[in-house]
């Protein structure tokens, strides 16, 4: 009698951990959530803190980086890879998504493993019936090969987030790093 009470005592405890497992979501998943949950565009001339990172094939240096929220923060995105990469700010399913449209650029010839086709991404692609294939997300910024772009960004909440590379295979391919936002 007793071991069946701890045993059916053992199986409550697990049960409740197992559900509040299942109740907790990962820090970086927040599924449905947008970059306007976390930030928007920053202004230059408020910015607090300026991080540097280099993006390689297929990694960023470094991989870790800590903001407090309230903060504008410039990044100043240097590729010193052979590759085309991205600087994305975002969530794992805003990763998810912006990689098939990453995907669908590179089938379309308007992105290449090195660069772009800067003509075709500036062309105006409703009339050939291909909305959103502009690469203008301001939660990001696409780095040719040898070049250095900035992004100015204000962070409003705190939260978990990803910097990350959706070129077709890089994410997968570890070009990821996470940022936190503390409260
Ligand atoms: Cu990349």
């Amino acid at each position: 009698m007793k071991i069946f009470f701890s045993r059916n005592l053992a199986a409550s405890v697990a049960l409740t951990i197992s559900i509040v497992a299942i109740n907790v979501p990962s820090t970086l998943a927040h599924e449905g959530l947008a970059y306007q949950d976390f930030g928007e565009p920053g202004d230059a001339s408020n910015v607090t803190r300026t991080f540097e990172i280099d993006l390689y094939d297929n990694y960023y240096e470094p991989e870790t980086l800590e903001v407090q929220a309230g903060e504008t923060v410039k990044f100043i995105v240097k590729n010193g890879g052979e590759l085309l990469h991205e600087f994305n700010l975002g969530t794992v399913d805003m990763h998810v998504a912006h990689q098939k449209e990453m995907r669908m650029m590179m089938d379309h010839g308007m992105l290449t493993p090195t660069g772009m086709n800067h003509q075709m991404m500036n062309m105006d692609h409703s009339a050939m019936s291909m909305p959103a294939m502009k690469h203008d997300d301001p939660n990001s910024v696409l780095v040719e090969p040898g070049e250095t772009k900035e992004l100015v960004w204000h962070f409003h909440t705190p939260i978990a987030v990803e910097f990350a590379c959706n070129i077709p295979g890089h994410y997968e391919a570890g070009m990821v790093g996470e940022l936190e936002v503390k409260q």
